[in-house]
Order: structure tokens, then C-alpha cells, then sequence
């Protein structure tokens, strides 16, 4: 596989010359700074994939190419968005840069309750507590029913939980769960936004009615409309599994397993509909046999995060080291490095080590436990090479 690291552009503190030293081969990166919806220039894309190859690197694949909520809820101005969105491939398909990532997950990307949460060794790594989590749905947005969503032991445990958790702490977890690791992906609420439980509550009310088969036909829908500029310019699609793979806060979700998989890519047989397979986002549900599920849709893969998470039988999940936990890494550089010895992948989410926290990095995007993962994983692509030669 293609060794790829995200990097968030030019104000990035991580350069692409300390990127080089440490073997990686192409950038992951978008256009942070146009707002969701808008249009991708050629120039503005000529301009960046110009900057990545001067320093002797690729702009391997766009993570992401946001696509707006009301594309997801079906909203009235969907069709303007979707042809906003055409010509953004367009023009990316014009540069040449034909990899794309997005997500279908509505109002929230991905979900932690904790950004630092202590390892045994004394680094710090990301935390999903379902509790936590609950207390946040059912005491801070006070979202109507949510109990429902919860057992009855869980919510003596989230009722409990709300009688000491104190106004620091709910804040901090308001802006772990809905600011910080939303903001720096083009989501919907930025550092800047004074109101961001109101705002997150709106956007989420229009979404009412809408249940998983409706979520479904919006994402065929703009599938049908997209593919006819991905075969055009041979623009391999690849959407984000959900991050946690199931439903949350009420709102349906439809990338999380594999049934869920065989859905859409069959709904739109097309090879340029496919898959980004994160083994972290998707072996964060027990059910989910991750290396089966890679083996199965290998072919229709067209970019791989390669993380890990430990899961407990409560639910909740932390990052695992990148060769130990539910990902099963090492089984799936076999599977995917056989499929297409090109295929690009990134090391997602590393721990905090050393003085990587006292950074500022994006949440789950650190130098050194990045580069330490990325270290591990090339070593077992090496070995695998060796012992198949
Ligand atoms: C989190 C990321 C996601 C991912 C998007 C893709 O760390 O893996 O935010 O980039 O879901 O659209």
C-alpha cells in the first residue's frame, strides 16, 4: 500500500519536508478553508496540488469533500448543492486528483467523549464513554426520548453520573463532543460559534422524519447524480464508515456494517462507488468481524485508515495500540496490499507521546504517535513482503 498521512494544509505545524523524512509518500489533505457547499476552484486545487509536489510529494486523496446537510435531509436547495458538488469533482477531476473520501453521517462526523484519556504507560490517547455520552444526549441537549435510547441500567447510570458531574466538566464535554473534533473537518460547528448546543439541537431538528430508509435513498440519490462525472474522470469515491458504526443522538446512520455496505455499494454499481475502510471506525461494534468485512469488499476499497480500538463489554471504546485490538491490522496490509499493492492508506488517530501534547495538534491527528504507528505498520508491510517474496 501507498503510505499516505493527513495533513491540513499550509498553516499545518506538521510540514511536508518533516513529512518526507519519515517515508510518506502521498498527502491527504482538502481545501479547509472554503465553507461547506461552496465550489472547489481549479485554481484554488491547481494551487495546493502545486505547493504538495514541490516539496517531491503527491496529493494522493481529498479527505473530504464535505457534503452539505441538506444533501443528507433531502433539504429543498439539495440539487444546487449536488451540482456544486459535481463541479468540485470536476475541477478536481481536471487537476488530476481522483481520490475522494467523504461521509454520509448526519449533523456529527465522528464521536469521543474524551481527547486525552490516560494509557497504562503515561501517554494519552481518544475515549468513547457511552455513559458520558448519554449524559451529554439526555442532560445537556435534552433531547426529547432520548432515554429511549438507552437501557434501563444504563440510565441509572447516566442519572447517577448527572448528580456529580460538575457545569467544567459538562462544558468541556460539549466541546470535546461537538466543537473540537467537528471544527477542524469542515463541520458544522466551528471554535467560533458562541451557541453551539442551540445550533447542534436546530441542525438536528431537520432531520425529523427522517429514518434510516429515507437517509438511504438521499445517499442513492446523490450517488446517481455524481456518477456520471466519476466515470468521466475516473473519480474513485470512497465514503467514511460511521464513527461510532451505529445510530446515535436519534439520527439514523447507514455505514456501519456490513450488511449496511452491501447496500450501498450495490444500490450504486459502480466501480468508482466504494469505500474508504477505516478498521477503526468500523471494529469500534462487536459485531463487526473486521478482516472478514475487508476481505469481502477489498475490491470496491479505494482508501484504507488503518487504526485499532479496544472495545469493552459496556460499549465503550479507546484507541488501540495500531498492532493490537479489533482493527486486526496486520491481517488486513495482507488483504489489501494482495488487492492492489497501490492502494493508498494513512495511519489515523495516534496516541499523545512525549511532548506531542503541548502541541495543539487536531485531536487525534499527532506527530509522534502518528509517525510511531506509521513506523509499526511499515515494518509489517516490509516483513509481509519479504516472507511472500
Ligand atoms: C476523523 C476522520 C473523519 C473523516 C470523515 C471523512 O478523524 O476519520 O472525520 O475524515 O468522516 O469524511
Amino acid at each position: 500500500m501507498k503510505k499516505t498521512w493527513r495533513w491540513f494544509g499550509k498553516k499545518d505545524a506538521i510540514t511536508l519536508s518533516m513529512l518526507r523524512q519519515i517515508g510518506v509518500e502521498g498527502i491527504v489533505t482538502a481545501l479547509h478553508a472554503i465553507p461547506n457547499g461552496e465550489i472547489w476552484t481549479l485554481d484554488a486545487i491547481l494551487d495546493l496540488k502545486h505547493y504538495i509536489e514541490n516539496a517531491g510529494l503527491e496529493w494522493s486523496v481529498v479527505e473530504s469533500l464535505p457534503v452539505s446537510e441538506s444533501i443528507k435531509y433531502g433539504g429543498a436547495d439539495r440539487d444546487r448543492l449536488i451540482d456544486n458538488y459535481i463541479v468540485s469533482l470536476e475541477n478536481l477531476g481536471k487537476a488530476g486528483v481522483t481520490t475522494v473520501c467523504y461521509n454520509f453521517m448526519p449533523v456529527i462526523d465522528w464521536i469521543r467523549t474524551d481527547l486525552r484519556h490516560p494509557a497504562p504507560d503515561g501517554s494519552t490517547t481518544l475515549y468513547f464513554d457511552k455513559i458520558r455520552f448519554a449524559c451529554f444526549d439526555c442532560f445537556i441537549l435534552q433531547r426529547e426520548g432520548a432515554e429511549q435510547s438507552y437501557s434501563v441500567e444504563e440510565m441509572q447510570q447516566v442519572r447517577a453520573l448527572n448528580q456529580v458531574i460538575t457545569q467544567a466538566e459538562k462544558d468541556a464535554l460539549i466541546d470535546t463532543v461537538i466543537v473540537k473534533t467537528q471544527g477542524f473537518i469542515n463541520g458544522n460547528i466551528s471554535e467560533a460559534d458562541q451557541q453551539p448546543v442551540a445550533l447542534f439541537k436546530q441542525l438536528m431538528s431537520r432531520y425529523d422524519g427522517i429514518d434510516k430508509a429515507a437517509l438511504r435513498e438521499n445517499m442513492r440519490y446523490f450517488l446517481q447524480r455524481i456518477m456520471p462525472v466519476c466515470n468521466r474522470y475516473d473519480i474513485k469515491m470512497c465514503v467514511h464508515p460511521d464513527d461510532p458504526p451505529f445510530p446515535v443522538l436519534g439520527l439514523p446512520r447507514i455505514v456501519g456494517n456490513a450488511e449496511d455496505i452491501a447496500w450501498l455499494l450495490n444500490a450504486v454499481d459502480d466501480p468508482h462507488n466504494g469505500l474508504t475502510f477505516c478498521a477503526g471506525s468500523l471494529s469500534a461494534a462487536i459485531a463487526n468481524n473486521v478482516p472478514e468485512m475487508a476481505a469481502r469488499f477489498a475490491s470496491r476499497t479505494h482508501f484504507v485508515h488503518l487504526r485499532s480500538t479496544a472495545v469493552d463489554s459496556q460499549g465503550n471504546f479507546t484507541e488501540a495500540d495500531h498492532l493490537q485490538g479489533r482493527g486486526h491490522l496486520i491481517e488486513l496490509v495482507k488483504i489489501f496490499d494482495k488487492q492492489n499493492a497501490a492502494l493508498p492508506m494513512r495511519i489515523d488517530h495516534g496516541r499523545l507521546l512525549s511532548d506531542d501534547k503541548d502541541k495543539n495538534y487536531n485531536p487525534g491527528y499527532s506527530f509522534l504517535g502518528r509517525m510511531y504507528a506509521l513506523a509499526q505498520i511499515d515494518g509489517v508491510m516490509a516483513t509481509i513482503k519479504s516472507l511472500s517474496a
